[in-house]
């Protein structure tokens, strides 16, 4: 009476122990092999959408692969709570952002939970918790004693709406905020920065040991990380009263001959009244402030002033070479200065032509552009390097400059130190104060956590309103009990998600932020599930934070509470297992929807300016009878196209959703989601109710699995049916392990399923169960309930009930053993010949060479066959005088 409507519900209420049941697994002793399954915590928006469902269902269904292959599992879930939308969202709501994040966790929990999502809620966290920020403030402080934070007064991205201070890649191409879309400005604050840039090389070179990270995420890493091996030149500047150094970095020493011009930011040193001509310093300075008020990420058209300093060359000092400040030269890359090469870099060419400078060496004598490598030029000045290949001749610059010290070889890279000082309220709070006589003094370890202030209501958009807490603010200096004030910035909420990881594998730990020794057992993550748009950052942040706990000399040897727990153990503090977090990282690709756009205004559509005809999934623009435009895109409010999940699971049932969701596309590939596919699964589910309803009074389980080798005997069927069993295991276990490819493990299942539906035993009720017919039937349920848990339960359960062979649930049974011998198929080929030529090749189980009725029955009737035994103007069989049986050849 299955009927598929209902299945949700009601199998959701039959099985609503599952949940318990599976979760009553926590660490089992006896089991050794662990593994560690995490998928990237969600945000608690509030809602749970497509794409938490897609990534949880994929989690999901690798914990309980593994669960069934014997290991201990560590599935965890938690909130990333902390942030700028809570903070957002509030004030609009006009509810505190703590009251407001914890109902959301609350029903984003049980939104999981309908999904039948098994999770160790045991182990669950929250960044915005006292008992997890606490130690997101402690390893803060041990970072900081090892020098590996330190303030510093930077020029920051400042976006005047939202009134905070946003990381780099907050703004976007166009030098616009990431979220409220204003124009970024810049403005010089006293920030927290962490030295990420101390571990440039490690990062980089630790990439090439994730053997099991997809190569572009590395190589997005790479790029960020962006390494840069150069020469750095030392030119002169004659200033007032004296000479100064002014360096520049450059990747083509090849070109110094062709230097015009030295652009330098506005942020350099040499950007100051002391140093520039008097007559002018006061109006380059102003035009230099202008400048920098614009973020330098859109430099479209390339702006400078003549700062009226000549620099001199090093290899041929008598030219005097114009230093110009200019836009495009980024402050923090390199020494914040440019050789300008016109003749052979695109941006130095644009400067040059828009700044008035014509004194450039190219080939034709002409202003032209060529910025590949070639061969040198011979001009006066570089008489003995012309000639040379561009090659040769940076070898042999360099080592004429090293010689008098004006050049270096030198190693730079892109990554910047990680700025973490928010001027937000939601947030971690950063935990020092600033004393009068001590300056920035850490709060002590046992005064930790500074704790946020919850009750609080925000009345405006923007700015921190921790600023305005006098009563939180003001305090006593730890170091010298005067007056003090809190730091009132909080931190980036990347910093807690970078080391969340670690807490979930000990979570209940109130003497440290987790013990090592439990981390050097229970890490690195086995894999790691989530979005591509974290490939960059966070797993960067990630990376980091690992290996600075790994080198950080104070949480090994400083701090009092972990001396005190490494006086029993040899080395306890040591995480030095885990050098790299993720083992294995799976990116999964976004959910689009069906999009309608009128044609001719492009305009989304709203549902219901919709009209369906008959069920059919394309509709008409109600009020002009068109047509509309069809596209899958980003599931958004804005364009009317998304899915509630409730709905989906209400309407289908949580197994047909994560059916759908797993068969539709690869994990890494976008899923376009629409109704119809989802129609398929859940007939398909219908119909393994069909197969368990015909079998379910007759199954007998197998009680002895040495029947199965005894196959011999078997009929071709029966073999064919092991065969398909067999090959369902090896796929499924690879997929599982390697290749994820769900959809084809689910295509395989369904295979399986065919097969079985159409068994004369299954069908005629009064035939019993073969051996084989059992085992495939039991091991396509135990290969199913991974990924549809409910449904595999609720039908294992029907066929082993009466026969007092049901351990409960599903999951305390094993993970089908692959047969390989199974895998070979006795199957060989017949080779037909008419009148002494070959026709066509049949492939046939070979124990139907040794029937010779049964084998020519097979050939006669095959489809094949008929092109040649039924004559084209009769229609009749043409009658065959002779048939000779030639078997082995
Ligand atoms: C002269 C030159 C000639 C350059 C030429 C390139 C081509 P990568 O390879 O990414 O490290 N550069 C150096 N510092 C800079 C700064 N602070 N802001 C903007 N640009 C800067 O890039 C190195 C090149 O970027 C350097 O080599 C320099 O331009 C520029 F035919 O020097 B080159
Ligand atoms: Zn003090």
């Amino acid at each position: 009476n299955y009927s598929s409507r209902k299945n949700a519900n009601a199998i959701l209420s039959t099985h609503h122990n599952i949940q318990k049941k599976n979760s009553e697994r926590s660490l089992d002793s006896t089991k050794n092999t662990f593994f560690y399954v995490l998928s990237m915590f969600p945000y608690p928006s509030g809602d749970l959408h497509m794409g938490h469902v897609r990534v949880y269902t994929i989690s999901d269904s690798i914990a309980r692969y593994h669960h069934l292959t014997g290991k201990n599992v560590i599935h965890p879930m938690g909130w990333d709570a902390f942030g700028l939308p809570a903070e957002n969202a509030a004030i609009d709501n006009d509810v505190s952002p703590n009251e407001w994040t914890k109902k959301n966790i609350q029903t984003m929990k049980s939104q999981l939970k309908t999904m039948l999502v098994d999770v160790d809620w045991e182990r669950e966290i929250s960044t915005c918790d006292p008992e997890f920020y606490k130690w997101t403030q402690y390893i803060f402080l041990q970072l900081w004693k090892s020098g590996l934070i330190y303030q510093k007064n930077a020029s920051v991205n400042w976006d005047p709406v939202d009134m905070t201070v946003l990381a780099n890649e907050q703004v976007d191409k166009n030098g616009n905020s990431w979220r409220s879309g204003a124009k970024v400005e810049k403005k010089k604050l006293k920030q927290w920065f962490l030295k990420i840039s101390d571990f440039s090389e490690e990062l980089l070179q630790d990439l090439d040991k994730l053997e099991l990270w997809p190569e572009n995420v590395k190589q997005m890493q790479r790029n960020w990380i962006g390494k840069s091996v150069g020469v750095e030149f030392d030119f002169s500047v004659k200033t007032l009263d004296k000479n100064l150094t002014l360096s520049v970095f450059t990747s083509r020493p090849d070109t110094i001959f062709g230097v015009s011009y030295i652009a330098i930011s506005t942020e350099h040193y040499l950007v100051d009244k002391k140093y520039l001509p008097s007559d002018k310093a006061e109006s380059i300075i102003d035009f230099s402030k202008s400048l920098s008020k614009n973020s330098d990420k859109n430099i479209n058209s390339k702006i400078g002033i003549e700062t009226g300093l000549f620099a001199s060359h090093p290899l041929d000092p008598k030219k005097k070479i114009p230093v110009f400040i200019a836009n495009y030269v980024l402050a923090d890359y390199g020494s914040g200065a440019v050789m300008g090469v016109p003749a052979h870099d695109s941006r130095d060419f644009d400067f040059a032509n828009a700044n008035g400078i014509t004194d450039f060496i190219s080939d034709s004598g002409k202003s032209e552009l060529f910025c590949e490598k070639g061969v040198l030029k011979k001009i006066p000045a570089n008489d003995i390097f012309g000639g040379l290949s561009s090659d040769d001749a940076a070898k042999r610059i360099l080592e004429i400059c090293k010689i008098s010290g004006l050049g270096r070889v030198k190693t730079q890279y892109k990554l910047k130190d990680w700025l973490v000082s928010r001027q937000r309220y939601w947030g971690t709070p950063i935990p020092f104060v600033y004393c009068s006589s001590c300056g920035p003094t850490p709060v002590a370890e046992s005064d930790l956590p500074v704790k946020l202030p919850v009750d609080v209501s925000l009345s405006k958009r923007g700015g921190s309103i921790l600023n305005s807490l006098e009563k939180w603010k003001n305090t006593k200096c730890p170091s010298c009990g005067n007056h003090a004030v809190r730091e009132t910035d909080t931190m980036d909420t990347f910093v807690d998600s970078s080391w969340y990881y670690f807490r979930f594998l000990d979570n209940l730990n109130n003497k440290l932020p987790f013990d090592p020794v439990k981390i050097n057992s229970l890490m690195p993550v086995d894999i790691y599930i989530g979005g591509i748009e974290h490939s960059i950052l966070h797993l960067l942040y990630s990376r980091f934070i690992t290996k600075a706990l790994q080198t950080s000399s104070t949480l090994k040897y400083n701090s009092s509470v972990l001396n005190e727990v490494k006086k029993g153990l040899d080395n306890p503090l040591s995480i030095e297992n885990t050098v790299e977090p993720f083992k294995r990282l799976l990116t999964q690709g976004m959910v689009h929807g069906i999009t309608f756009k009128d044609p001719e205004t492009e305009r989304y559509l709203k549902p219901n300016e919709l009209e369906y005809t008959n069920e059919s999934e394309i509709p008409w623009i109600k009020s002009s009878k068109k047509k509309p435009l069809i596209s899958y895109e980003k599931m958004s409010k804005s364009k009317f196209n998304g899915v509630d999940p409730r709905s989906v699971i209400a309407e289908y049932g949580a197994d047909v959703a994560r059916l759908y969701i797993l068969f539709k596309a690869p994990p890494q590939d976008v899923l376009e989601y629409d109704t119809k596919s989802i129609v398929g699964m859940q007939r398909w589910v219908a119909k393994l109710f069909r197969i368990v309803s015909m079998v379910e009074i007759k199954f007998k389980p197998i009680k002895d699995y040495k029947i199965l080798s005894d196959r011999d005997q078997w009929t071709a069927q029966q073999k064919e049916t092991y065969l398909l069993t067999q090959k369902s295991i090896k796929l499924a276990t690879d997929v599982f392990e390697n290749s994820f490819t769900f959809n084809t493990l689910i295509a395989s299942l369904i295979t399986l399923s065919n097969n079985i539906s159409l068994l004369p035993t299954v069908t005629n009720p009064h035939l019993d169960l073969h051996i084989s017919e059992t085992y495939a039937l039991n091991s396509l349920l135990v290969m199913l309930s991974p990924i549809a848990p409910s449904v595999s339960e609720e039908l294992f359960e029907r066929l082993h009930l009466n026969n007092n062979t049901y351990l409960k649930t599903i999951f305390a049974y094993s993970w089908p053993k692959l047969d390989k011998s199974g895998l070979v198929s006795d199957k060989a080929v017949c080779v037909v010949q008419i009148n002494g030529k070959v026709k066509f090749k049949l492939e046939m189980y070979s124990v139907l060479f040794n029937n010779e009725t049964e084998l020519k029955e097979i050939v006669l009737n095959s489809e094949l066959a008929q092109r040649y035994f039924i004559d084209k103007n009769t229609g009749k069989h043409v009658p065959i005088k002779k048939t000779i049986i030639v078997s082995k050849r």
